[in-house]
């Protein structure tokens, strides 16, 4: 029996970690670097140890610091959450040698689907379809242009080591196949120290379609359906949800069994997501493993009904998964938007710095998970996600509006954030209609970042700067005067920010 968990990360997601690990009363250790002394995570923790300067490479990554402190808590087991350490074999190997449970797959899992052309060889001989190309690396010039007659173009270079978008080049013609492989290869050799390239078919205008897995150990799989993550820039996801519009319940079937064949050939304990691109056709392809939880994963807790972190402890720990594939059932429609401390009017730049005023949404359908607090200072040093947002519904129509809703109740002053941007996306016809794929935002740059949005968004945030101001001098007032009563002006205030931002928009 697990008693001690040690969180191996920082953000929101230690903090959910931390929930599900009270809940099933376990004893939780945080650890964190200069920066995040005065962390969420470091409060919410039953303990917590300080491991080194900010930057993540002397903190967070410190493999030696966190064994040293996972020995000194006394901690049985190490969660790894997402990014960081999560899918480092050599990680897992370590925790498990220095005698501590890592909640997450085998090091030989991770090691399989960390190197793609592996999974791809791996996929093909489990039955899982896998984009048409090579199962091996491209060797020279010469077997790249045999590879591509056979394939036909356009083609995707993509690195083995890579994964996520890192390394890949897009290949229209055989003029740019030589440029593009080059420049492929010494990006992989520069990223990964590993220069090892393969060719994919390019798949014109997919879906991104994963389906959440779990497995324990002794060989009792079950999938949890879907999620839809197509609207993403740079290779980054912006809104998540479940179910998927394209999805019909044969292809969910079809697709689950063999997410569930990809999770088997590999022994995979634990919870992972296996990706698929999914065409027009209702093809699909297996494009790759995550051998984590992902960021993502709230939605599918929401529809299915399950906490995807005590089932990770649960098979962590040796117990057998408790439901079959029988019993999964979904319910209603939810939703994820992620809210990053970014200028969606400014190429998306990085905005860190205090949070001056805070106001989360709340109320019926509404999950926040997140870890700023009014005072935070969002660090430059590490991802800038403010939190997620996750709507519940009953239909995909009520998750949508509840969505809007709860991002119009989202105050967040001092740092800019990708709000505004996710409300345009929620209201936009073709999202709502269901009628996208991973191309969205590139082909709705104009009612996405309309020519005035800028302007009108530095507006609303100067306004509402102002009233922050405004009620921080009356609230200072009220606690000079305290018989000033309820404070009737302060309310008068409130008011006149929210309609003037409510017109505005
Ligand atoms: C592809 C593809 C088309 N064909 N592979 C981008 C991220 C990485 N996970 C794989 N990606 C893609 N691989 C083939 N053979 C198109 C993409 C792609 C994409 C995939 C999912 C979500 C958004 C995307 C945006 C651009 C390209």
């Amino acid at each position: 029996m697990i008693k001690k968990i040690l969180i191996a990360n920082r953000g929101e997601i230690a903090l959910r970690i931390i929930r599900s690990c009270r809940e099933l009363q376990i004893q939780t250790v945080s650890v964190y670097s200069d920066i995040d002394r005065h962390a969420m995570h470091v409060r919410l923790a039953d303990e917590a140890y300080h491991i080194g300067p900010s930057p993540s490479a002397e903190s967070y990554l410190n493999m030696d610091k966190i064994l040293e402190i996972a020995r000194r808590s006394g901690s049985d087991a190490i969660h790894p959450g997402y990014g960081f350490l999560s899918e480092n074999a050599e990680f897992a190997e370590k925790v498990k040698a220095a005698g501590f449970i890592f909640i997450g797959p085998t090091a030989e899992a991770i090691r399989t689907m960390g190197d793609k052309i592996t999974a791809r060889k791996v996929m093909v001989a489990a039955g899982v379809p896998v984009v048409p190309g090579t199962e091996r690396v491209v060797l020279d010039e010469t077997d790249a242009r045999k590879i591509v007659n056979e394939v036909g173009l356009p083609i995707m270079l993509k690195a083995s080591a890579g994964g996520g978008g890192k390394g890949m080049r897009l290949v229209h013609t055989m003029e740019e196949l030589m440029p593009f492989l080059r420049a492929a290869r010494s990006e992989a050799e520069a990223s990964f120290g590993n220069d090892a390239v393969y060719i994919e078919r390019y798949i014109e205008s997919p879906h991104h379609i994963e389906f959440q897995i779990l497995g324990d150990q002794h060989g009792n799989y079950i999938h949890l359906c879907e999620r839809e993550c197509s609207v993403q820039r740079r290779h980054q996801k912006v809104i998540e949800e479940t179910p998927s519009v394209l999805m019909t319940p044969e292809l969910r079937k079809e697709m689950g069994e063999k997410a569930i064949a990809a999770a088997r050939s590999v022994h995979y304990e634990g919870a992972g997501t296996v990706e698929f691109l999914v065409d027009d056709k209702g093809n699909y392809f297996f494009l790759e493993m995550n051998t984590r939880l992902q960021v993502e994963h709230p939605v599918t807790e929401q529809v299915i009904g399950i906490d995807l972190v005590k089932e990770q402890i649960h098979v962590a720990q040796g117990d057998r998964l408790a439901i079959t594939q029988k019993q999964i059932r979904q319910r209603g429609h939810s939703v994820e938007c992620r809210i990053y401390a970014e200028d969606p009017d400014n190429n998306f730049m990085p905005s860190p710095g205090k949070v001056i005023k805070l106001r989360e949404p709340n109320g019926p359908g509404v999950r926040v998970d997140g870890y700023v607090y009014e005072g935070f200072d969002i660090p430059i040093h590490y991802d800038p996600m403010i939190s997620k947002l996750v709507t519940y519904g009953a239909s995909r129509e009520e998750a949508i509006q509840r969505m809007i809703r709860a991002l119009d109740e989202y105050q967040i002053i001092g740092v800019k954030t990708s709000i505004p941007f996710l409300k345009r996306i929620m209201k936009n016809r073709d999202f709502r209609e269901g009628k996208y794929n991973t191309h969205f935002i590139d082909t709705h740059q104009k009612e996405l970042f309309p020519e005035d949005s800028s302007e009108n968004n530095r507006e609303i945030e100067e306004l509402a700067a102002i009233t922050a101001l405004l009620e921080y001098l009356e609230d200072k007032k009220t606690k000079t005067a305290p018989s000033n009563g309820m404070g009737k002006k302060q309310s008068m205030w409130k008011e006149f920010g929210r309609k003037k931002a409510v017109t505005r928009l």
